[in-house]
């Protein structure tokens, strides 16, 4: 008889709060009405949903003005992350695998410092169009979900608003990659070359071809494969004519079997961690087949880094 051996917690993050675009709060709902609790549990995990928001609504607290640090919603963002990053501490410290389901990508600053502070020698693997790594010193947007990178790492921490005073800024520039990149703001591509952090962009992945680029990826932050690896990824990583239903679309992404490559070459390493599956957004599809082709590439992305295509 089948018998699960592995146990994931599969946490949902229904949050927008961390750009202005609604209906990103959708995306757990989406996902796991497609079947993603089921289909993990297939691949032979046992899985429990752990709802860390629970029933309160996060998401009519938005307003789109800029604080005095110039940034939107910072106290919900804060608020939403700390309970976030205590469910995926909680989950890492049970032995359970945390796939965290966004929402928004500022959640990213609870899940990488949730795994950091459970094992200090996490590597993180940002799979995105975007590098999130702006601070509020240099965001034009405000929006939060541009900064979670910086948080984590407390770069320009003297620009913060004091309720993220709580965000271990633990991890270290060397165990942070990147792939995918293609939509970079002036500030961030600073901060990038200052702290030199491992960056592979689209160019990279037409030079070199994905499998070697997530071979050079490991290679710069978990040289001897002996790391446990947070993989976060953002589904606009992915060409937008795969995946449409997303708020920030940039066209020349992976294609789906590039992106989809990636998890399963992480699965493939053995030292998967966690997972984020972020930005899906249901409501911005512009017909029912844009948010189909977008919520089974989140449930692909997650099967893959859970081990579906290792035989
Ligand atoms: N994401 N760099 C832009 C900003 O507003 O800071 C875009 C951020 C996109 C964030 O896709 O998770
Ligand atoms: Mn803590
Ligand atoms: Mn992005
Ligand atoms: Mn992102």
């Amino acid at each position: 008889k089948f018998v699960p051996n592995k146990n994931a917690s599969i946490i949902l993050a229904p949050f927008s709060g961390g750009q202005p675009k609604n209906g990103v709060e959708l995306g757990p709902e989406y996902i796991m009405e497609a079947g993603f609790k089921q289909q993990v549990e297939e691949l032979g995990w046992n899985t429990e949903v752990v709802e860390p928001l629970g029933k309160t609504n996060y998401n009519d607290l938005q307003s789109d003005i800029k604080d005095k640090f110039g940034v939107k919603n910072a106290e919900v963002v804060s608020s939403v992350c700390h309970k976030i990053h205590d469910a995926v501490k909680d989950a890492a410290q049970d032995g359970r695998l945390p796939v965290t389901i966004g929402g928004d990508h500022s959640i990213g600053t609870a899940t990488v410092s949730g795994m950091l502070e459970h094992n200090p020698n996490t590597c993180v693997l940002w799979i995105d169009a975007h590098a999130d790594i702006n601070s509020p010193a240099t965001t034009d947007s405000g929006n939060l979900h541009g900064c979670p990178m910086s948080f984590v790492m407390g770069i320009h921490k003297e620009s913060y608003p004091p309720c993220f005073d709580w965000v271990p800024q633990n991890l270290k520039p060397s165990k942070i990659a990147y792939i995918g990149l293609r939509d970079v703001d002036k500030g961030e591509k600073q901060i990038l070359k200052e702290y030199d952090i491992a960056a592979f962009s689209m160019y990279h992945v037409d030079k070199y071809g994905i499998g070697k680029v997530v071979e050079m990826a490991l290679d710069k932050i978990n040289p001897k494969r002996d790391c446990p690896i947070h993989l976060s990824y953002d589904v606009d990583a992915i060409d937008p004519s795969f995946v449409p239903a997303t708020g920030t679309r940039v066209q020349g992404g992976l294609t789906l079997r590039e992106g989809l490559f990636i998890a399963e070459d992480v699965a493939a390493t053995g030292l998967l961690s966690s997972v984020d599956i972020v930005e899906t957004n249901p409501l911005l599809g512009e017909h029912e087949n844009h948010v189909l082709d977008t919520v089974s590439a989140a449930c692909a992305i997650g099967r893959c880094a859970l081990g579906e295509s290792l035989l």
